[in-house]
């Protein structure tokens, strides 16, 4: 089945938050952000604002209403400044005008003073000065400092990402329509409605249940919208409420970029230890997370950070400590793989700098480790693992072997341009590491014309879950799509919801999904087996007929609904669904932490142009766990965008804040993504199909965040063709590679080119 948008989209039809017509009297909104990373608020003035053609008002700190605070998991973060400022882009205050240009103009006129602090951006530095947002977590399972004893090798580095800007199409935004006695009607472009409720709520001093808050859909998200959409609607929903009027603002991209948090950096220390058999024996790493300047998600993704510190391998030792680092950055987020990333690419960078040491392929140490059924993870849950069948599949499928070899012809045949293959396997556990967010709710009703609406919290991001959902209904219905509608998000139908992420989304939501259909569907069975007077065992519904003992009967779909209402059957149902097994004890650092976990390994192999040090990526070819995949459109379409994501993260998008944490690549000139140019030519994908019992929907498992970390291949890959041009070279584990870097490790510990080489290129 295709992705139910796909008409609206290609067409331009889908409606987004900038697509809503504006009611009449509608005003716009604009933040005043602070001009400097750190200081204490000597003066505002906001007096020439307030002046300005068009502008009704100018709100600050002091005009909340409710309490002026929007942190979620540590209340550390002020909607509005009102006493020092802790990052450049801080709100500190909020102007309402007659459009979107007076209110622009507006801001422009606003000045204030600020007494300069010490501005810190680096993490390390942070956490020596003692600025951490949450004490430090340590995960550990059997005794690193016994077991270095028994280690053959050992090897100790630092391995470090940078961010990443989400840069989802769809900037951020927020429209929200004052209601009769007092409410508030919110639209958002948010991954989380009851984030942006609660937030909405906190900060007028509204009960809850007075501020709906409704999502169609976003152009995208991966994680920007987890918990930073909550200022936007905020600050709209506070103007609202004070001026009883609607109120919009859509952020443009480079108040989006300044504003808004990013993928946290990480600094990490590593030390790893093999047995002669390359065996691993022993992991050590220490995290630090550059958090920016309030809690956010931070401690969040520092927990997941320690949960994935050993990606797809056993080690039967590891001792793995996170510091979460607050910094004078906007407060960084949640972004694809919520800290996963970033501690996978520490241990895939020990397991490098042992293979370089030991003058083998990295793919030799990674095979031989991989974790099997049985093997327990540093957090305490036993591995029900697919990374060897995968590993092997790929292996075979795309022959890497020929592959090596081909390489190896072209490198030793080409002087200028160098070829790397690496394989990285990925292992991602599926569930909200904090336990109680792993719940959903649906709302069903089926209509007595035999029309069905299904409501959940589940927010269409471009993920395609809204077309997962509608399968579901249609599936345990038996009936044609066409007859289900998915309704937009809405606090009001369904209350308390998990924000759309962590990969779960489809399977807590469509689960809640199935068991609100599966209640109609028992009392329609019931219905039927009384029409067709016979016992309600032998009742089945298939392609929209009551089939009794397999035989069809004339009872259709829409005769049996419309008898269940007249007989007085309720034909709607709210469900609720919790994720059985999951718990996890924060003061031993173990437990169950997932549902399950998702596989892979993907198959990278690129060509540097080793005069210029740009590059190419011929191809990633990927055997990925999908359990039964209920929709391979969508579940390909997923992995196809979390490779280019990660190869983006990993080659070329590269965030610079200078020493007074100033954004300097605060736009889409100085900022580079990934376009259609530099995906890579070919990308394979191969279902590693099982239909093993998980506790996905329907079996199909998770598919969101796993494929981003195949990306981090291509930056093993770029390192390996680097030293088949320079076996000297100098590369430290420092993503991104971006071509500049690329041109310095080919010429760092300098083997500049003979004057044959030159000639014969020329
Ligand atoms: N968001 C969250 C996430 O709140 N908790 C999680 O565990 C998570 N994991 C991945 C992505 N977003
Ligand atoms: Mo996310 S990083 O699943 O919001």
């Amino acid at each position: 089945m295709k992705n139910i948008d796909s008409k609206t989209h290609t067409r331009g039809k889908s409606i987004y938050l900038d697509d809503i017509p504006l009611l009449q009297g509608t005003l716009f909104g604009a933040a005043f952000g602070s001009p400097i990373a750190h200081g204490i608020i000597r003066s505002l003035n906001i007096s020439v604002a307030e002046q300005m053609p068009g502008v009704i008002k100018v709100f600050t700190a002091k005009d909340v209403t409710g309490e002026n605070q929007i942190g979620g998991i540590i209340p550390d973060e002020p909607l509005l400044a009102e006493h020092e400022v802790d990052f450049c882009g801080m709100p500190v205050a909020f102007v309402v005008a007659q459009s979107d240009d007076a209110a622009r103009a507006a801001v422009k006129t606003i000045t204030i003073d600020i007494e300069p602090l010490p501005v810190i951006t680096d993490p390390r530095e942070a956490k020596a000065r003692g600025e951490l947002i949450v004490p430090p977590r340590t995960f550990s399972l059997g005794n690193v400092d016994t077991a270095w004893q028994a280690c053959e090798y050992i090897f100790e580095g630092i391995a470090e990402t940078n961010g990443q800007e989400h840069l989802y199409i769809e900037t951020q935004g927020a429209y929200v329509i004052p209601q009769e006695n007092g409410a508030l009607k919110v639209y958002s472009s948010t991954q989380g409605p009851t984030a942006v409720q609660r937030a909405s709520c906190r900060v007028t001093g509204l009960p809850m249940h007075l501020v709906e808050v409704e999502v169609t859909r976003l152009g995208g998200g991966f994680g920007g919208k987890e918990d930073q959409a909550n200022t936007w609607a905020a600050l709209c929903a506070l103007a609202a409420h004070r001026l009883r009027k609607p109120v919009k603002y859509s952020l443009h991209r480079m108040e989006d970029m300044a504003m808004t948090g990013k993928r946290h950096p990480y600094s990490s220390d590593y030390k790893i230890g093999f047995d002669k058999d390359l065996k691993m024996v022993a992991y050590e790493a220490t995290f630090y997370q550059n958090a920016g300047a309030a809690a956010d998600l931070s401690p969040a993704i520092m927990e997941r950070t320690l949960l994935h510190c050993t990606n797809s391998y056993f080690i039967p030792n590891v001792k793995a400590t996170a510091y979460s680092c607050r910094t004078h950055l906007p407060p960084n987020t949640a972004f694809r793989g919520f800290g996963g990333p970033q501690s996978m690419f520490v241990i895939e960078s020990a397991i490098a700098k042992a293979a370089d040491t030991l003058g083998i392929d990295s793919a030799v140490i990674q095979k031989k480790n991989l974790i099997k059924t049985g093997d327990e993870f540093p957090f305490g849950q036993k591995a029900v693992s697919e990374a060897a069948e995968c590993w092997k599949k790929a292996e075979q499928l795309y022959e890497v072997n020929s592959i090596r070899e081909g390489i190896k012809d072209f490198n030793s045949k080409n002087q200028i341009y160098k070829k790397g293959l690496a394989l990285m396997p990925v292992c991602f556990g599926i569930s909200f590491t904090n336990t109680a967010m792993n719940q959903a709710r649906s709302l069903v009703h089926v209509y007595f014309d035999g029309s069905v609406s299904v409501s959940t919290g589940a927010v269409e991001m471009g993920q395609g879950v809204n077309t997962k959902i509608l399968q579901v209904a249609a599936i345990v219905f038996s009936i044609h799509p066409d007859r289900v509608k998915v309704q937009t998000t809405s606090t009001s139908r369904i209350a308390n919801t998990s924000p759309s992420a962590a990969s779960a989304t489809a399977d807590l939501n469509g689960k809640a999904t199935y068991l609100a259909c599966t209640r109609i569907l028992e009392r329609l069975k019931k219905v039927a087996a009384e029409e067709l007077g016979v016992d309600e065992n032998l009742i089945e519904l298939k392609d929209e007929y009551v089939f009794v003992n397999n035989v069809q009967s004339d009872l259709d779909w829409k005769k049996l609904v419309n008898t269940a209402h007249l007989k007085r059957v309720g034909i709607s149902e709210h469900a609720n669904y919790a994720t059985p097994e999951i718990y996890f004890d924060k003061a031993k650092e173990k437990g169950h932490a997932f549902s399950y976990h998702v596989y892979g390994t993907a198959v990278t192999v690129v060509t540097v142009d080793c005069l210029r040090g740009i590059y190419e990526i011929d191809a990633v070819k990927v055997v990925h766990d999908f359990g039964t995949s209920m929709n391979p459109a969508i579940d390909i379409g997923q992995i196809e965008g979390g490779i280019v994501q990660g190869i983006g993260w990993m080659t070329m998008e590269e965030i610079i804040y200078d020493k007074e944490g100033k954004l300097r690549s605060n736009a889409l000139s100085t900022y580079k993504v990934p376009d259609i140019y530099s995906a890579p030519k070919e990308i394979s994908i191969d279902f590693l199909q099982s239909d093993k019992d998980n506790l996905a929907i329907f079996r199909s498992k998770a598919v969101g965040e796993p494929p981003f970390m195949y990306g981090i291949g291509t930056y093993f890959a770029l390192r390996n063709a680097i030293k088949a041009f320079n076996p000297l070279a100098h590369i430290p584990f420092n993503a991104p590679m971006t071509p500049e870097k690329t041109l310095l490790a080919l010429y760092s510990n300098p083997q500049p080119l003979s004057k044959e080489i030159k000639r014969k290129d020329e």
